[in-house]
C-alpha cells in the first residue's frame, strides 16, 4: 500500500509546486489497462466470507473495510474497469452536481490530504481518475473480477450461505452477499416504435463510448431532460449543425458554478477535513456542509427572500434549497423559490415560446431531481438549437424511422440520437439480480406490490444481504458517498459483534421493515416530493413500476442518529443466530 506521502496520480510537481492533471477517459482507459494485470480472471476460492457486487463508490469501500477487518471479501463488477456509474457515464459535459471536496472518501487522511481536486464541480473523468486511485492505493484491485455480471444470488437455508453464480459462469459460496450496485446504474431503454429501424448512430449518455463523439456537422437529437440531458445539451450544441432536444418534462436547471479549485479554499477544508466530514454525517440534512436553515420563505419579506435566492442562485449548485426551511414542505413557499426561477428563464431565453416551453409546470420545485448545468438555459438562444415537445399531453414520441424522430411536429431528421433517458432508479440494479432469499422468495417478488427495506440496507427474508443505495436510504437526496460510507460502516460493526458472538446468520425482522418502510413513507409526505407523481423518486420513468416515494428524506443527521441508535440497542429490528 502507497504511503501517504506519495504523491496521488493526479498530481505532478512543477517548479516545485503540485500541480494536477486532468487526463480524459482515452487516457484513463490506457492508465488503467496498466493495472488490468492486478485483477484476478475467476474467484481464488470456491468460498469467501464477503461477496460484493459492484465496483463504484460502495464496492470499493466495502471491499477496502471488510478486508482491513479480516473478512474474506471478493467482488465482481461488470464494467471494464472500476468506478460504477463514473466509469460508464462518460457523457460530455458529465459533472458532480456536489461539491468535489465533499463528495470524496472520508476514510483515510492520507488520501483526503494528497488528492487534489482541479475544479470546486469535478467532472466525470476527474471523478473516475481518484476512483482509480483509490482502487491502487489500497490495493483494492485484486480483489475486484471485472467484466462480471453477478446473475443469481441463492441462499442455502442448511448452510446458511449465499451461492452468487456470475455471467462467467463462476459460481461461489459466501457467508454474506453486499451489493454494492448503485441506485442509477440500470439503464432505462424508452420502448419506442421503430428503435432498431434508425440508419444514423445511437448513443446512451449511461454506456457512453471512450473515444469521443465527433458531432461536428451532424444533425443531433438528444431524447430526456433530466441531468445527464441538461449537462450534455450545452456541448453538444457547441459542435453539431443542428441539435433538437425532445423533452417530455421541463425541469429546473441551476448554474452549476464550477470554478477552479481556490488553493486557500482547499485548503482551509483540507486543514479542518475531520469537523467537516463529522458535519456532513452528523448534523447535515443532506450529507453536505451547507447549514440547516431555520428561516421561513414567507416571514421574510420580499425583497430579502430575492436577495437570498440571487445569492444562492450565484452561488449556484443546489444551493438554492439551503434558501429557507420550508422551500419543500411547504407549498407556498416552494412556489416562491419555483417562481424565482421560473423568471431566470424567462429573462435568459429570448424567444417566449422556447421559454415558455422550458418552463416547469404542475408540480413543485425540486420535487423532481434538481439539475444542475453550465449555460443550459443559454443553449436555446443558439440558432442550431431547438426544443420539440414531446410532453404527457401531446403524442409524445410517435416512432423512429431510418431518417430521424417522428413526433406531433413531424420528422425531425437526425443522424444521431443520443438517448438521456435515465434509469431504472433505486431498485433496478437490486432486482436485476435473479436474489431468492429464504423459502426461494425473490427479491423481485418481495418488492412487487412496492419496495421496502429495514434502515434502507436489510430485506426480511434475506438473510446476510446488505443493501447500499437502496430504497428507505438518504443517498439519493444528498450526498451518496457519505450515505454509503455510513452504511458500510455500520455493517462491517455488525458483523464485528456477529463473528465475535460466533453467530452465522443475521436476518432484518419483518416487523421492523415495515415499520422503518412506514418511517420512510411517513417522512416522505411530511414533504411536498410525492406529490409529484412523475420523477424517478417515485418509479413514474419506469412503465409499469409500482409508484411509491423510495428515498428517506428525513435528513442524513436523522437518519444517522436512527442507524446508532438501533445500533446502540443491540442491533434491534435484526435477529442474529
Ligand atoms: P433522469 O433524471 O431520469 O432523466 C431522464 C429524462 O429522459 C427525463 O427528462 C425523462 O422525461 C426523459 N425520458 C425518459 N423516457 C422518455 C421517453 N420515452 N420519451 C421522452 N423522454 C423520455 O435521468 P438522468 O440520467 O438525466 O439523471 C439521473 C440522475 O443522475 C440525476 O437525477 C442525478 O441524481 C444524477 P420525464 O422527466 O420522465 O418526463
Amino acid at each position: 500500500m502507497q504511503s501517504s506521502a506519495c504523491p496521488p496520480g493526479n498530481v505532478t510537481k512543477r517548479n516545485g509546486r503540485n500541480v494536477a492533471s486532468v487526463k480524459d477517459n482515452k487516457q484513463l482507459d490506457a492508465e488503467e489497462a496498466q493495472h488490468l494485470g492486478e485483477h484476478p480472471l475467476s474467484p481464488p476460492a470456491d468460498e469467501f466470507d464477503v461477496i460484493v457486487v459492484g465496483a463504484g463508490w460502495a464496492g470499493l469501500y466495502a471491499i477496502y473495510e471488510l478486508r482491513r477487518r479480516g473478512h474474506s471479501v471478493y467482488g465482481f463488477e461488470a464494467g471494464a474497469g472500476v468506478g460504477g456509474a463514473w466509469y460508464h457515464n462518460r457523457y460530455p459535459g458529465a459533472r458532480c452536481d456536489v461539491e468535489s471536496l465533499e463528495y470524496s472518501f472520508s476514510f483515510d487522511e492520507g488520501l483526503q490530504q494528497e488528492w487534489h481536486w482541479t475544479e470546486t464541480y469535478a467532472r466525470q473523468p476527474e471523478i473516475r481518475a481518484y476512483m482509480n486511485h483509490v482502487a491502487n492505493r489500497f490495493e483494492l484491485r485484486r480483489s475486484i473480477q471485472l467484466n462480471t455480471f453477478v446473475k443469481s444470488a441463492v441462499w442455502d437455508e442448511e448452510a446458511d450461505r449465499w451461492t452468487v453464480t456470475a455471467s462467467t459462469g463462476d459460481v461461489v459460496r459466501a457467508r454474506y452477499v453486499l451489493l454494492g450496485v448503485g441506485g442509477l446504474s440500470t439503464i432505462l431503454k424508452p420502448q419506442i416504435p421503430g428503435y432498431d429501424s434508425f440508419a444514423g448512430q445511437i448513443y446512451f449518455t449511461a454506456n457512453w463510448p471512450s473515444e469521443p463523439v465527433d458531432f461536428t456537422g451532424k444533425r443531433v437529437g438528444v431524447i430526456g431532460t433530466g441531468s445527464s440531458g441538461v449537462q450534455s445539451i450545452p456541448v453538444i450544441a457547441e459542435t453539431a449543425k443542428h441539435l433538437t432536444v425532445f423533452q417530455r418534462t421541463p425541469n429546473y436547471v441551476m448554474p452549476s458554478a464550477s470554478a477552479p479549485m481556490d488553493p486557500d479554499y482547499e485548503a482551509e477544508w483540507k486543514a479542518h477535513y475531520a469537523e467537516k466530514r463529522a458535519f456532513a454525517r452528523h448534523q447535515s440534512s443532506n450529507g453536505i456542509n451547507q447549514p440547516v436553515i431555520q428561516r421561513k420563505t414567507m416571514d421574510t419579506p420580499p425583497e430579502e427572500r430575492e436577495r437570498i435566492y440571487q445569492e444562492l442562485w450565484d452561488r449556484g449548485g443546489l444551493w438554492i434549497l439551503r434558501s429557507f426551511s420550508d422551500i419543500l414542505t411547504d407549498p407556498e413557499a416552494n412556489k416562491q423559490a419555483g417562481a424565482f426561477v421560473e423568471r431566470k428563464i424567462a429573462d435568459i431565453v429570448k424567444d417566449p415560446k422556447t421559454a415558455q416551453l422550458l418552463t416547469p409546470k404542475g408540480y413543485y420545485f425540486a420535487t423532481k431531481r434538481l439539475c444542475t448545468g453550465t449555460g443550459y438555459y443559454e443553449t436555446f438562444n443558439r440558432d442550431n438549437v431547438s426544443l420539440v415537445d414531446v410532453g404527457r399531453d401531446t403524442g409524445g414520441i410517435h416512432r423512429i424511422e431510418p431518417g430521424g424522430i417522428v413526433t406531433d411536429e413531424g420528422l425531425t431528421e437526425l443522424d444521431i440520437i443520443v438517448f438521456a433517458t435515465g434509469f431504472d432508479a433505486v431498485t433496478g440494479s437490486f432486482t436485476a439480480i435473479d436474489i431468492h432469499g429464504v423459502g426461494g422468495r425473490t427479491l423481485k417478488d418481495h418488492w412487487k406490490d412496492g419496495a421496502k427495506t429495514y434502515l434502507g440496507m436489510f430485506a426480511a427474508g434475506f438473510p446476510n444481504l446488505f443493501l447500499i443505495g437502496a430504497p428507505g436510504n438518504p443517498g439519493s437526496v444528498g450526498n451518496a458517498v457519505v450515505a454509503l460510507e455510513m452504511n458500510i460502516e455500520w455493517i462491517a460493526q455488525l458483523l464485528d459483534k456477529v463473528r465475535a458472538e460466533g453467530a452465522r446468520r443475521l436476518e432484518a425482522e419483518p416487523a421492523a421493515e415495515e415499520s422503518w418502510s412506514e418511517h420512510v413513507s411517513e417522512l416522505g409526505w411530511k414533504t411536498l416530493y410525492p406529490t409529484n407523481p412523475n420523477s424517478w423518486y417515485v418509479g413514474a420513468n419506469v412503465p409499469g413500476k409500482k409508484r411509491q416515494f423510495l428515498p428517506y428524506v428525513g435528513g442524513f443527521s436523522r437518519y444517522d442518529k436512527e442507524i446508532s441508535e438501533v445500533a446502540a440497542r443491540g442491533y434491534e429490528g435484526i435477529s442474529i443466530d
